[in-house]
């Protein structure tokens, strides 16, 4: 099975233990041919060499990056020699095979490591290189592929004793397929990073430093019971159902999602169907889409932006998903973009024409309507997740210092999210119309950090306000953003949203100030849990101008 050697094509990138070669090859009457420096250096050792120009007939181009890409090379790299109808073909073609290939890649692993510019990187993506090793290790029945100088040697003694036997043509074979998939990874790796990068400059991150996850290992304060979730090597990791980040909620940070149960994957195993790998960010703020819309027996959309909507609607039964999600948007346009969205129904191609030119982080939903997805897939960066209907009760765990808090998931399970439980303290009775929107405020409200408002119209969210340290400030918070964020033309005043909207508030008002606020913006009807001793006072601001009130006895603090 021994081949003997009598043609090696030769190019490296390291020269190293090149000239020795040259010199085992030449003792066994090994003709070489060699691209640009890899044959100048051969030659300058006094060997003989042929030029890889000479046997294409064409030069070397493009500044190098069109070099061995000839049929002239690939034909006596790729012909099986055991078939009489390939070696007639290269003898018709006057081409002569390769019995040996010896190649080592142009360094990009090391060119990204020394902290090339982008450019310097680019350039260092070898082309031809990993074809002529694809090439001849596919070919190992007639070929030997060498890409590591440590095998040099062999080749060299091989070379003078008839050939590599087919087993050995076959391990280097491995060999080489090793190499090029490594090089590609990296390759693949370090174009991740870039778009990642990209996606930083478009959060105006502050020039975040993205130095490599390992150096804040071991330095940083991590819970010593836990950092070997952290500190496992990944494959470990992989079998204890921990799948590695990029990094953190910070780039300085290592960073882990846990796969509790593949036969219940929820969003932490959710089934990705388009874009790059989730990021710690991606998943929380899904995971807040996606309670958020299933806190709704609606079709319902939600779009998220860091743990807070900034949009959210539902459809009535007889709309399409899309007309949900054109509302979820229109809630806050500027903030929409970046955003994650979930849907509790399918996706149909309405909605994903509508998606579409919106820059979006993550979509969610429980399916996507065939044409749909593929419309959704044309953008490369929008990752896209299938994930079960959530369910609507369960157990969630919060880290705090030396422990965690354990307590069940607040779902709208509470006797007084029943509307039919309701009291109506002040104003008349809602009509219909504003009942649906009451209700709808008040299923929406939980997934708005406290202090939460949520004004809302139309069975839309019109203005949020989120997260702030008293309820006067969420008050004064949605009235201008229901006021200032709703989508108008270029140069004309936005619509002023919070009138004849209904708020809900997801505690108590300490005081009449904030309902006042939200009074004095136009709202015709709010519901709140009540129980301040100053409620009084509320139903009177309420009463006195004509505002419908209702006390659900329930509150929805989310912290
Ligand atoms: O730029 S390339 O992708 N295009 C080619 O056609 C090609 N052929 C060989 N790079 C190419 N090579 C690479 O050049 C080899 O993989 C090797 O690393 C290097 C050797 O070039 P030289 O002999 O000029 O140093």
């Amino acid at each position: 099975t021994r081949r003997p050697i009598r043609r090696a094509l030769v190019s490296v990138f390291d020269k190293t233990g090149l000239v020795d070669l040259a010199r085992d090859l030449s003792a066994a009457d090994v003709e070489i041919v060699s691209t640009g420096s890899t044959a100048a250096t051969i030659r300058e050792a006094g060997f003989a060499v042929v030029d890889v120009a000479e046997v294409t007939g064409s030069p070397e181009m493009l500044d190098g990056r069109v070099k061995t890409l000839h049929p002239r090379i690939h034909g006596g790299i790729l012909a099986d020699r055991r078939l009489e109808d390939h070696r007639s073909q290269l003898e018709d073609q006057g081409i002569t095979p390769f019995d040996l290939v010896v190649v080592n890649l142009y360094p990009f692993e090391d060119t990204v490591a020394a902290g090339g510019s982008f450019d310097e990187i680019i350039e260092k993506i070898d082309i031809g290189g990993p074809s002529m090793v694809r090439g001849a290790a596919k070919n190992f029945a007639s070929v030997a592929v060498v890409v590591d100088p440590e095998d040099y040697a062999r080749a060299g003694s091989a070379a003078k004793q008839g050939g590599f036997s087919l087993a050995e043509r076959q391990e280097l074979a491995t060999i080489a397929f090793g190499r090029t998939s490594e090089y590609d990874t990296a390759i693949s790796d370090w174009m991740l990073g870039q778009l990642e990068d990209l996606d930083l400059e478009d959060e105006q991150a502050d020039g975040a430093d993205r130095a490599p996850a390992a150096a804040a290992a071991g330095e940083s304060g991590t819970d010593g019971d836990s950092a070997f979730l952290l500190d496992m090597d990944d494959q470990e990791a992989a079998e204890a159902g921990l799948r590695t980040l990029r990094y953190g909620e910070n780039p300085h940070q290592r960073a882990r999602v846990a796969v509790i149960d593949d036969e219940n994957p929820g969003l932490a195993g959710a089934e990705q169907l388009g874009g790059k790998a989730m990021s710690f960010n991606n998943y929380v703020d899904a995971d807040a889409a996606t309670r958020a819309a299933s806190d709704h027996d609606q079709p319902c959309v939600v779009v998220m932006k860091h743990n807070n909507p900034c949009g959210i609607a539902v459809a009535t039964a007889d709309e399409d998903i899309a007309s949900a999600h054109a509302r979820a948007h229109g809630t806050d346009p500027l903030s929409a973009y970046g955003g994650v969205i979930a849907s509790n129904r399918p996706v149909t191609l309405a909605m994903a024409q509508q998606v579409k030119p919106v820059f979006t982080e993550v979509i969610l939903a429980p399916a996507y309507e065939d044409e749909a997805l593929e419309l959704l897939r044309t953008k490369k960066n929008l990752r896209i997740l299938r994930i079960d209907e959530r369910p609507r009760t369960g157990v969630e765990i919060r880290q705090i210092w030396g422990g965690s808090l354990i307590q069940e998931t607040d779902s709208y399970q509470a006797e007084g999210d029943d509307p039919t439980t309701w009291t109506l303290a002040a104003g008349d009775a809602a009509d219909e119309r504003t009942l649906a929107d009451l209700v709808f405020a008040w299923r929406s409200v939980r997934a708005v950090k406290s202090n939460a408002i949520l004004l809302a119209k139309d069975l839309a969210a019109v203005g949020i306000g989120m997260g702030q340290v008293n309820r006067l400030d969420s008050c004064r918070l949605a009235v201008q953003r229901a006021n200032t964020l709703g989508e108008h033309a270029e140069g004309e005043q936005a619509p002023e949203r919070a009138r004849g909207a209904v708020a809900a508030s997801d505690a108590f008002f300490p005081f009449a100030d904030g309902a006042q606020i939200l009074i004095d913006a136009g709202v015709s009807a709010i519901v709140q849990p009540g129980g301040s001793i100053r409620d009084e006072e509320v139903v009177e601001a309420c009463r006195a101008a004509g505002v419908t009130l209702y006390l659900t006895g329930t509150r929805h603090f989310a912290h």
